[in-house]
């Protein structure tokens, strides 16, 4: 790949899982710094080279690469022990980790943040969200009422009183209104402490050394995490994840301004999945969602859980292009459609008795929602060992034209694998 950019984004158009790992990966190997801009170790982003599998859940994908400066930004949202244990493990599987650098902005998600997470969604009757329970969504709800403990916060002179009311607080939350389990001041401070100190060199101002690294002219890849209908604003409220996982956030998530940002690279999975509660208009549940289920290994990376299938909603894809200021689409998992006979693509939703092209606002509204298919002939063709668009099969070249024609957005690329072999780019 001929280095064009000084800045992209990579960022998933659907509910997460599109593959953004192994895309991020595929553009790191140029790039020299990858940023993660939202989320925390509720992604799961795997990559795979030389027949190994690797993941990484608040590590920037860009880790694999030994000479890319990877950097978590003031976005994201940081569990100092899983992003050591993360650290770790990477490194007993000689990945080097010097390279990575955390923003003194990035705020820090405590123990009591997942408890939380838990205790919640236990206490939702209708509205469960089916979380990660990695404290995302507390995390980031201290952070906008200004109860959040930030990295540079913790060698302040006064922390230690900071930190007792802050837990003071949480402690009351747990105990008073969900009758949970309370901390002590030592066990917090203490594991705090003992993560805080392997990463203590390792804290910078990610705006500065963002738009440090754009000035001189080297090539930044903003990695998303999530998708842009998981978006806060954006996608399904409230089944949604708790940050802007959108491109938009890649600017405010980082710290440096969104002229900044040359282009934004979306990934699309050649179907929908969708792991949590929440509309999905074209979710199947027959043996055809068995297939897909099998053949593209949808389980949560992290939690196990088995992802919702559905046939390509085009309609929530020009949203998502729309709304997520996407240039390009790359398309991922499409060998898992190789089986297929018959392949749906939703071109319009009914919704009580009219057809509409757009996306509605509101959960009830979405689940109310029927879609409209075209039906295209599958190609049946091992497509893996596909090194370029001219092998496709015709009908395979046809699902991509027409999801082209549909949403109005370009394709870059696709991947018929896991392996980094399996990427293809188009030009
Ligand atoms: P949270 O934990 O507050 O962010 O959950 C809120 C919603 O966001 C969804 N969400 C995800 N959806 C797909 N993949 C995610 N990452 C993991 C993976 C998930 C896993 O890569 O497989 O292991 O289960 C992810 N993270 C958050 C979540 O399902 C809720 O709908
Ligand atoms: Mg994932």
């Amino acid at each position: 790949m001929e280095r064009k950019y000084k800045s992209l984004v990579v960022v998933g158009t659907q509910w997460g899982d599109e593959g953004k790992g192994k895309i991020t990966d595929y553009f790191a190997q140029k790039a020299d710094m990858v940023v993660r801009f939202a989320g925390g170790d509720n992604a799961g982003h795997m990559i795979e080279f030389n027949n190994k599998r690797h993941k990484v859940t608040i590590v920037p994908s860009g880790i694999f690469n030994p000479e890319v400066l990877n950097v978590i930004g003031n976005g994201a949202v940081v569990n100092l022990e899983k992003l050591v244990l993360e650290m770790q493990r990477l490194q007993e599987s000689h990945i080097n980790t010097d390279n990575l650098f955390i923003s003194d902005r990035a705020h820090l998600i405590f123990d009591w943040h997942c408890q939380i997470d838990e205790l919640q969604e236990e206490a939702r009757k209708a509205q469960k969200i089916g979380t990660t329970k990695r404290g995302i969504g507390p995390t980031y709800a201290d952070k906008a009422s200004r109860y959040g403990i930030r990295v540079c916060d913790v060698k302040q002179p006064n922390f230690k009183s900071v930190l007792q009311e802050n837990l003071d607080y949480h402690n009351e939350i747990i105990t008073k209104i969900y009758n949970g389990n309370s901390y002590s001041f030592s066990e917090v401070y203490e594991k705090l402490m003992k993560y805080y100190n392997f990463i203590a060199d390792k804290i910078v101002d990610s705006g500065e050394v963002v738009a440090r690294t754009i000035e001189n002219n080297n090539f930044v890849l903003f990695e998303g995490a999530q998708g842009v209908l998981l978006d806060i604003d954006h996608g399904t409220y409230p089944f949604v994840t708790s940050s802007s996982c959108s491109a938009n956030n890649a600017s405010i998530g980082t710290g440096i301004h969104a002229k900044h940002v040359q282009k934004v690279v979306g990934v699309a999975k050649a179907y929908n999945t969708r792991v949590g509660a929440g509309g999905m208009p074209t979710e199947i549940t027959n043996e055809v969602c068995l297939r897909i289920r099998e053949r593209g290994n949808e389980y949560g990376s992290n939690s196990g859980r088995p992802r919702r299938i559905g046939w390509f909603d085009a309609v929530a894809m020009k949203y998502a292009v729309r709304v997520g200021g996407i240039d390009e689409l790359f398309l991922t998992l499409f060998d898992v459609l190789d089986t297929e006979k018959i392949i749906k693509i939703c071109v319009a939703y009914e919704l009580d008795g009219k057809q509409i092209q757009t996306m509605p606002a509101n959960d009830n509204d979405l689940l109310r929602c029927q879609p409209i298919y075209i039906e295209m002939p599958g190609w049946q063709t091992d497509i893996t060992k596909v090194r370029s668009y001219e092998e496709l099969p015709q009908n395979a070249k046809n699902y991509m034209a027409k999801i082209a024609e549909i949403t109005g957005a370009k394709f870059l690329g696709f991947s018929v694998g896991p392996d980094r072999t399996q990427t293809i780019l188009l030009k």
